[in-house]
């Protein structure tokens, strides 16, 4: 067993509870030196996995808290290894005084992600779980959440498994008919590899295909409003947020620079950003700003293309329309509903009108934006939201179309051998039977301390 490592694993604000966890071979000796469970008897003697509560304290005696200990035996833990949890009350200091005793004790502070990066080394985790533990724990909406639990309960790992291990059984096959051609072995089955692997590319391509999607849930979906100066924009941000967040006045230019916030609609995040109204200008600052706005509709997934709604159509209200036109995703927003001289606007876009003032059709706009982005109809967790394992799959699809190429053409067995290999190579990135040690480096560094 490596050495033991201990952390608070509820970060340092004040809570009703902390916890501080070891793991490691010394876990059980350090909870018997600084823990006296109430029945008398030693933590470590305790059934393993089971709360006991007693007096905690320093190593000469000095009562820190009252709380609650568990012990768990390797290979019986989250990590494997034996391991500690103190269940404290949820103050930093003394949290920080019962992480030093344990130091003292022979414990070392664990790095990022250390316990589950134990946990995927000791087998315990597949690395698509292990990642999924980051994501449910930085998830921004409950949709997000329940794939990363999917996840976690090794939703991808269960679809990726059942072909790498068809691929496997193929594999085999090649190998002994091609390393012992005197047995009797059953000559190859092309046919059947064929469907074999055509189930495989289709089941794949299909996970792929929840990815730019998924992306979007785990990351929000940036999403500009954009328009001329005066045309209502930061009025529209205050409206969605629901509060003042941007300058408002009636000068035309108020809005000089980005201005970017999170809004939670229903299962979206999205990353609203107020930009500065789109005009010819001789100020040196605001050109500055106009020139952030077009950068913003360059990486926007979604516009809102906000238009005056109480005055007729300008010029630079239809080069607007035309970069709305141009997006992956844009909606008209005509503001001012409350105002008279409504206006109406050729276009095909999804057209919504509202009043920031009244609140008038906000609800309509973002009920349009929800309608959008639709989440896919599949079960959680097999929504990929992880730009690595996307990478993975997609290059597993490339080795099997490949594979399926070479079967059709009639190629040599070899060619189809290597392919799919290949394929089975790219899915044990996944699951990380095939990762390379400074891949899982960097995915457990990016991870809080103490998970
Ligand atoms: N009556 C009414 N006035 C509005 C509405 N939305 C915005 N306004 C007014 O329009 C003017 C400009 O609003 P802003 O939200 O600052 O417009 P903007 O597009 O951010 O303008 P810049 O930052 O200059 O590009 C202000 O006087 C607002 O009070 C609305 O729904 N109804
Ligand atoms: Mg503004």
């Amino acid at each position: 067993m490596p050495d033991t490592i201990a952390a608070i694993a509820t970060g340092t604000q004040i809570a009703a509870i902390g916890i501080v966890r070891l793991s490691g071979e010394r876990a059980g000796e350090i909870a018997d030196t600084l823990f006296t469970p109430q029945s008398g008897k030693a933590m470590s003697a305790s059934a393993p996995r089971t709360l006991v509560y007693g007096r905690l304290h320093d190593r000469e005696g000095a009562l820190l808290d009252l709380c609650l200990c568990t012990i768990s035996r390797a290979p019986h833990s989250y990590t494997g290894e034996d391991t500690v949890e103190f269940q404290c009350h949820g103050s930093p200091v003394v949290l920080r005084t019962l992480l030093d005793e344990c130091f003292a004790l022979g414990a070392r502070q664990a790095l990022p992600g250390e316990f589950t990066r134990r946990a995927f080394l000791n087998g315990r985790l597949a690395l698509s779980s292990a990642e999924a533990v980051a994501d449910i724990i930085d998830a921004e909406s409950a949709e997000s959440a329940k794939n990363a639990a999917g996840q976690l309960a090794g939703a991808l790992q269960e679809r990726t498994e059942k072909i790498y291990n068809d691929l496997a059984d193929i594999s085999a096959h090649y190998h002994a008919v091609l390393d012992y051609p005197d047995e009797d072995i059953e000559p190859f089955r092309l046919a059947a590899y064929q469907r074999t692997m055509e189930e495989a590319h289709h089941s794949l391509s299909a996970l792929l295909a929840t990815f730019s999607r998924g992306k979007l849930m785990k990351d929000g979906i940036p999403a500009a409003i954009i328009g001329r100066p005066n045309a209502g924009k930061s009025s529209l941000l205050n409206a969605l947020l629901g509060y003042e967040r941007a300058i408002v006045t009636r000068i035309p230019g108020t809005t000089r620079d980005t201005i970017e916030e999170k809004l939670r609609l229903g299962p979206l995040t999205l990353r609203l950003i107020d930009t500065a109204g789109i005009r010819e200008t001789d100020d040196e600052v605001e050109r500055l700003g106009v020139a952030r706005s077009r950068s913003a509709i360059e990486r926007a997934e979604l516009l809102l293309a906000v238009l005056d709604g109480s005055e007729p159509l300008t010029e630079e209200d239809e080069e607007i329309l035309a970069a709305a036109e141009q997006a992956k995703h844009a909606l008209v927003v005509l503001s001012k509903k409350d105002l008279s001289g409504g206006i109406t606007v050729e276009t095909t876009l999804p057209t919504v009108n509202v009043s920031s003032v009244t609140g008038e059709g906000i609800d309509a706009l973002e009920k349009a934006i929800g309608d959008m982005f639709p989440l896919p109809g599949v079960p959680a967790g097999e929504i990929l939201t992880n730009a690595r394992h996307a990478e993975a799959v997609g290059r597993a699809l490339e080795s099997l179309r490949a594979a399926l190429d070479a079967l059709a053409d009639g190629a040599t067995p070899d060619i189809v051998l290597t392919e799919s290999e290949n394929a089975m190579a790219a899915l044990g990135e996944l699951d990380g039977r095939t990762v390379r040690q400074d891949v899982t480096e960097r995915i457990f560094s990016r991870f809080c301390v103490g998970k």
